[in-house]
């Protein structure tokens, strides 16, 4: 269950209580975490508080039932006005233990009632247990059915295309997300088959690409343990000079063994390295100094309204400047609006790739900077 509450101590104990009698409970104080909650997750029961301080319950409610309008809600108010016909469960408070646990109780079982009624009204019966077609066969097909979308990476003053950014896709709707096929190759144990799948596509794709474009790879930093990777007879290496292989930020870096030997190998064969999402919370700088990138991705989280955030101008600033010093060249990924690409080169940033120049595309797409 979910506990909206603005008072930290009060929620706390109502936690505890309910954990006593096995309620799971997840706690936020404010109702915009209320709302990402129940959006990623999916609660049997919702626990509000009455009073919280920026978003009103009763409207925070409508919201709920907007988008889950099964969810039994209890409400923990001094009095019932506002509340008649709102289809919520009052508890008065100062909370009582004992009324709550029953309350709670009530709800999750009116939400099974509910999902009972549904299906019998609609003559339907409950959908058959789980029988996942064995993954392994899922993913050889997603594997056959993979292709690559480009998007393109722009540099000021240069009015040709500096380069596309390879993106994996399939057209097998079980496996339907990049992340969807990487945590089916992870669960296999195939991440090497996939990174090499993606490899060998992206090397198909450079012999039509516009001659002078850079191809930017993402590498899972499982791949960087694979000796294909380092094979200087494959097909994406003898592109190498024309390829930059993106590591993410996401990856600990440092958990791969030899992982700066292993870089030199790549750099030998021609190959220039980035650190992708950088800025995304993740290993901070710490992958940085490791990989010693020729190119830095800025993580989108940092590019998003930009323009509107000092704070945040002056963190992009500073690793803009890091990174100059150090001779990486930054990109700054998810560029949506002009406001931000203005903001971006103020701060002297001149790579950039977002949904202001170019989607993902099936094919190399020309683009250019407004
Ligand atoms: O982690 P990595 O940086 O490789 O992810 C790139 C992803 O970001 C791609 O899935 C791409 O579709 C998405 N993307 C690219 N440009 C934008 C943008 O301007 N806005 C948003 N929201 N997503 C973007
Ligand atoms: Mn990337």
């Amino acid at each position: 269950m979910l506990l909206v509450h603005a008072d930290a101590r009060e929620a706390d104990r109502l936690a505890k209580l309910l954990a006593e009698k096995g309620l799971e409970t997840t706690a936020v104080n404010d109702g915009g975490a209320a709302i990402d909650e129940l959006v990623r997750h999916r609660f049997d029961v919702l626990v509000l508080d009455s009073e919280l301080p920026q978003t009103p319950a009763l409207e925070l409610v409508r919201v709920i039932r907007a988008y889950d309008i099964e969810v039994p809600v209890v409400v923990l108010a001094h009095d019932a006005t506002g509340w008649v016909g709102a289809g919520v469960q009052l508890v008065a408070k100062p909370v009582d233990a004992a009324v709550l646990v029953r309350t709670v109780a009530r709800g999750k079982s009116a939400r099974r009632e509910t999902k009972r009624l549904r299906a019998s009204e609609l003559q339907i019966s409950a959908p058959p247990p789980d029988m996942p077609e064995d993954l392994d066969v899922v993913f050889g097909r997603a594997l056959d059915q993979m292709w690559l979308a480009f998007q393109p990476i722009l540099k000021e003053g240069e009015p040709r295309v500096f380069g596309y950014e390879a993106l994996m896709r399939s057209r097998e709707k079980k496996l339907g997300t990049p992340g969807d096929i990487l945590s089916a190759a992870e669960s296999l144990g195939k991440l090497d088959v996939l990174g090499r799948r993606v490899r060998s596509l992206a090397a198909e794709a450079l012999t039509t690409a516009p001659p002078d474009a850079h191809l930017f790879v993402n590498l899972h930093s499982r791949d960087l343990l694979d000796h294909a990777l380092f094979d200087s007879a494959t097909p994406l290496t003898t592109l190498a000079s024309r390829v930059v292989l993106e590591i993410t930020e996401r990856a600990n870096v440092e958990d791969v063994d030899d992982v700066s030997a292993r870089l030199s190998i790549l750099r030998f064969h021609g190959f220039r390295i980035a650190v992708d999402d950088l800025g995304a919370g993740y290993a901070g700088l710490t992958s940085f100094a490791t990989v010693e990138p020729e190119f830095v991705k800025l993580d989108m989280s940092l590019v998003r309204n930009l323009h509107a955030s000092p704070v945040r101008r002056r963190l992009v600033a500073s690793m803009v400047d890091a990174c100059r010093d150090l001779g990486s060249h930054v990109v700054a990924e998810g560029v949506e609006s002009p406001e931000e690409l203005v903001a971006l080169r103020a701060l002297g940033c001149d790579l950039f790739q977002g949904y202001l120049f170019g989607r993902p595309a099936p094919s190399f797409e020309k683009a250019a900077l407004p």
